[in-house]
């Protein structure tokens, strides 16, 4: 999971997201989650069914559904605190399919590891105005202090930039999300490469590759 992390976002969208889609893959991404917040279910699962298409190659997981992510055969889902837990999840999905959860707090990622998940989502690190409801920012110390305690892959998301992104991953975490500062830019494909270059560039420290465990 080392590397950018691609979320769908259709408010900032300027050609669509199987376009926005296939920009992240051709700039290298390894991991796309299709997140809606808006859409119904027939649109979600015709839209999931899609991407999915699209995603063969890499991880594809879908935001909070879990009858979708079955229903188009995703690699797995992505759940927030407000979500299914994690454990009735894997009950569903089964050992195979990838579970991610958004935490906040210590407490929240010592709960995921042990219901059963494979990566965290960390959030927000910094604040985010895509994500007014996201809660405080949780800064860089939780992250160092999630890091010394957990094994699994780490995602940091919530108002990370080019320019903020190397202390995040010299805090541990091992790859790496943003939605405005690549879907705010003209090109999404040359933005996402210039967060795909940090980690090519040594500009940012790299983690064990057993941790990186599908994508
Ligand atoms: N989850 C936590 S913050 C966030 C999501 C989906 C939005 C991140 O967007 P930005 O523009 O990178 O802050
Ligand atoms: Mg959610």
């Amino acid at each position: 999971m080392r590397g950018f992390y691609f979320i769908t976002h259709r408010p900032l969208s300027r050609r669509g997201l199987a376009a926005d889609v296939q920009a992240a893959l051709a700039a290298g991404v390894r991991v796309v989650q299709y997140r809606d917040k808006e859409a119904d279910t027939r649109t979600l699962y015709e839209e999931a069914r899609q991407l999915r298409e699209l995603c063969r190659e890499v991880l594809f997981l879908i935001n909070d559904r879990v009858d979708v992510a079955l229903a188009v055969e995703a690699d797995g889902v992505h759940l927030g605190q407000q979500d299914l837990p994690c454990r009735e999840a894997r009950r569903l999905l089964g050992p195979r399919k990838v579970i991610g959860v958004t935490v906040s707090s210590l407490t929240e990622a010592r709960q995921a590891v042990q219901d059963g998940a494979d990566y965290l989502g960390v959030s927000p690190i910094f604040p985010s105005s895509t994500k007014p409801d996201a809660g405080r920012a949780c800064g860089l110390e939780l992250l160092r202090r999630i890091r010394a305690e957990v094994s699994l892959p780490l995602i940091a998301i919530g108002g990370i930039t080019l320019h903020n992104a190397p202390p995040v991953v010299a805090a541990g975490a091992d790859g790496l999300c943003a939605i405005s500062a690549v879907m705010g830019e003209p090109e999404v494909e040359a933005a996402i490469r210039r967060f795909q270059a940090l980690f090519a560039s040594g500009r940012v420290p790299s983690r064990p590759a057993a941790l990186s465990r599908r994508a």
